[in-house]
């Protein structure tokens, strides 16, 4: 892989682990990154939002992170899964497709890379509200399809990513971000 290539992955959490609250798992998750060979470029503070869908559950500790690393796309996401079942995860979700979680790492962007492929990326985008609630990718979708709508992705990736550029949309993060209601991004606010 191109090791020049800026990696977005977003960060959350909602449960605590072994008693220790979501920013400690947090803090103690992303140091694991540089010792599997994902070099953190640069770091967004820590912010409180309210969860998705709302009232479904505590409000989540969310950031976002740039970084830099050989690896392929799929050999990150496994890395992602590896440090979030090491921090509590269970997979498949017994509870459910946005049930809380102690540890959420979802790698966002591998620089320009669209995956599988534009067609397939642009029907996920583009998926209704009420499928979004029951269906889940198998594969890795790159660009991830929500972000255009999530502030609590955007925001922080506003931290470390502004300028990078969707390609699909066609849009930086900051004009992404710029697009989203007032309200939402207000709800996201740095600890
Ligand atoms: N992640 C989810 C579901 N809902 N809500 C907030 N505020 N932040 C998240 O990271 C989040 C969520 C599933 O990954
Ligand atoms: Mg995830
Ligand atoms: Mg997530």
């Amino acid at each position: 892989m191109d090791a020049t290539q800026d990696i977005l992955i977003a960060f959350g959490a909602n449960l605590p682990l072994a008693g220790e609250l979501p920013e400690v798992t947090l803090r103690k998750a992303i140091a694991e990154l540089p010792a599997e060979g994902v070099e953190i470029v640069e770091k967004s503070r820590l912010f409180i939002t309210p969860c998705f869908p709302e009232g479904a559950g505590p409000d989540y500790v969310n950031g976002a992170l740039r970084c830099r690393t050989e690896k392929t796309p799929v050999e990150i996401l496994s890395i992602l899964h590896k440090v979030e079942e090491r921090f509590g995860r269970k997979r498949p979700m017994a509870a459910g497709r946005w049930a809380g979680r102690t540890l959420d790492l979802d790698l966002i962007a591998v620089g320009n890379h669209v995956l599988p492929d534009r067609a397939t990326v642009g029907q996920w985008i583009d998926l209704p509200i009420s499928d979004q609630m029951t269906l889940a990718p198998e594969q890795l979708i790159l660009p991830h399809p929500r972000i255009q709508d999530r502030a609590f992705v955007l925001v922080p990736l506003c931290e470390v990513a502004a300028g990078w550029k969707h390609p699909i949309l066609g849009k930086s993060v900051a004009e992404l971000c710029a697009q989203l209601p007032k309200m939402a991004k207000n709800k996201v606010v740095a600890v």
